[in-house]
């Protein structure tokens, strides 16, 4: 039996300038899911890429004197090097630029026009070249952008627009039948609340500048940025290109975005997969904002967090989880330092960390490491397992509502629990009093549950999980899945366990400063 698709997206990131942490947070997440559906024995199709075209990246490469696309060549590889070193582990890396896209955009568009849903007009209005966004008048903020406060431009120019209002009545039963079609619940309130005044045709060309895909019936026109970039999900699965992948991953289980781009992703693009008589994605994910000093974190207003630096100093998984652990689903968050320091040296290295460098050590001392066979079990032993074992069900139910956050907090109630187990339980005394076979189930019962620990926190922190395995003694990490944390028993007999260094050395905090 062929496994279940699985297709998830991040947005694709305008190439005008290199990522931020803001950035890394949206592709962590999908990375998370991608990685959680593929260890539940989904055949995963994960896309994530860039937008290349428009006026904000040709501005960036005439600041730099390059070519367009010379400039997107070059930009594209401070966004491959930090999903690589943030372990991200995408299928697909689509640039707006590669003709397999091209040549989808233009076929779209062509079959819109063809059906009437697109038709020539003249935009006289507002454009943030920033937002890469139209605004009416009664929308702006002081005359400038809502969005970003910057100035805006006026446009006088003959425009293909395309008929959104046609379908506005079919997108909102769909919204409406479709709970969960935007998530959190919020966001699909601010979604419905937006749709009430009206959903006006937008425009979809442009004349007065040129790095675009051309309208392939008038060159003249370039098509606008947002109608091209949209359409990457589809390509990304082989529509109009390779109809077996197509049908395998289309529609999409999730798109992941953050909250200021929700209405191209929760009205626009669905409207655009109406009029085509394509199936909607399954479900709009939007994140919030990390913030620094309160401000949102934008490379372009100079408030920066630089996400490479961060990796080199605390590691990529430790990112992982502090972005994940610290904030829920569709919040913002405010990026500190300290913050990053008070999870490591609390969770990660006080909890996780002493956990399995305790057991380890003690594996040592008592039985230099080689995994002991577990005799009766009392009930702090049967205690633990229960605990662990009903890890599974947890972690299910809150990666089903892609909630993240609360998987890690059932996933360190274990950890919790386990350290109390050791202090409660004392192999310490057990050992001075020479009581060997309760040590052995006391560390076997450890053992087990740090093992069914680091199989949960894989898609997470894949590397620390691969580490903690190796600590265990143990082999074939990598074939590991899902249904191997609902054992119990699972650790290799006649195997042992390696000493290292600690998983996450604290950080010493200069405390009066
Ligand atoms: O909007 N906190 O690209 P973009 C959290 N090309 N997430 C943040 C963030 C922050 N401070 N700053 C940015 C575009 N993001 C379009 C998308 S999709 C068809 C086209 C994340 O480079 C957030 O997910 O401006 C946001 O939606 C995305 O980066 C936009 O990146």
């Amino acid at each position: 039996m062929s496994r279940k698709a699985f297709y998830i997206t991040t947005p694709i990131y305008y190439v005008n300038d290199v990522p931020h942490i803001g950035h890394g947070y949206s592709t962590i997440i999908a990375d998370v899911m991608a990685r959680y559906k593929r260890f539940t024995g989904y055949d995963v199709l994960f896309l994530t890429g860039t937008d290349e075209h428009g006026q904000k990246v040709e501005k960036a490469a005439l600041e730099k004197g390059l070519s367009p696309q010379e400039h997107s060549d070059r930009m594209v590889e401070p966004w491959q090097s930090l999903w690589a070193k943030l372990n991200i582990s995408y299928d697909d890396f689509i640039r707006t630029t590669q003709e397999r896209h091209i040549k989808v955009v233009q076929s779209i568009f062509e079959a819109l026009y063809d059906k009437g849903d697109i038709y020539k007009g003249l935009y006289e209005g507002w454009y943030c070249v920033h937002e890469e966004t139209f605004y009416p008048e009664s929308q702006l903020v002081g005359g400038c952008c809502p969005e970003c406060s910057r100035e805006v431009e006026w446009l006088k120019e003959e425009s293909y627009y395309f008929r959104t209002s046609k379908y506005q009545e079919a997108l909102l039963a769909h919204i409406n039948e479709n709970p969960d079609f935007v998530q959190p619940d919020f966001r699909r309130n601010e979604v419905l609340s937006f749709m009430e005044s009206g959903v006006q045709d937008i425009s979809v060309s442009r004349t007065t500048f040129q790095w675009g895909i051309p309208v392939p019936f008038d060159s003249k026109h370039i098509i606008y940025v947002w109608f091209d970039a949209l359409i990457n999900y589809i390509t990304g699965s082989g529509y109009l290109q390779d109809e077996e992948k197509y049908r395998k991953y289309w529609p999409a289980d999730i798109h992941v975005i953050g909250k200021d781009i929700i209405r191209f992703h929760a009205v626009i693009w669905p409207i655009m997969l109406l009029a085509l008589g394509v199936e909607l994605p399954k479900k709009v994910l939007a994140t919030g904002f990390w913030t620094l000093g309160g401000e949102k974190i934008s490379k372009s207003k100079g408030i920066v967090v630089d996400p490479n630096q961060l990796i080199d100093e605390f590691g990529e998984d430790t990112i992982r989880y502090f972005l994940l652990r610290e904030i829920g689903l569709g919040l913002d968050g405010e990026f500190t330092k300290d913050a990053v320091v008070r999870r490591i040296n609390g969770d990660l290295a006080n909890d996780l960390g002493n956990l399995v460098h305790r057991t380890v050590a003690m594996m040592m001392k008592y039985f230099e490491g080689a995994i002991p066979e577990a005799g009766e079990f009392n009930p702090i032993d049967a205690d633990l397992k229960n605990e662990a074992l009903s890890l599974a069900g947890a972690v299910e139910e809150a990666m089903g509502r892609i909630d993240i956050r609360e998987a890690l907090v059932r996933i360190w109630k274990v950890v919790g629990k386990a350290n109390k187990y050791i202090d409660e339980a004392a192999p310490w005394a057990l050992a001075r009093e020479g009581q060997t076979e309760r040590l052995e189930t006391v560390m076997r019962t450890l053992l087990e549950t740090i093992r069914i620990v680091a199989l949960h926190l894989t898609p997470v922190m894949p590397k620390t999980a691969a580490h903690i395995w190796d600590q265990l003694g143990q082999e074939g990490f990598e074939t590991l899945s899902f249904e191997d944390t609902k054992n119990w028993g699972g650790l290799a007999s006649g195997t042992s366990v390696k000493k290292a260094p600690p998983l996450f050395p604290r950080i010493e905090i200069e405390e009066d400063k």
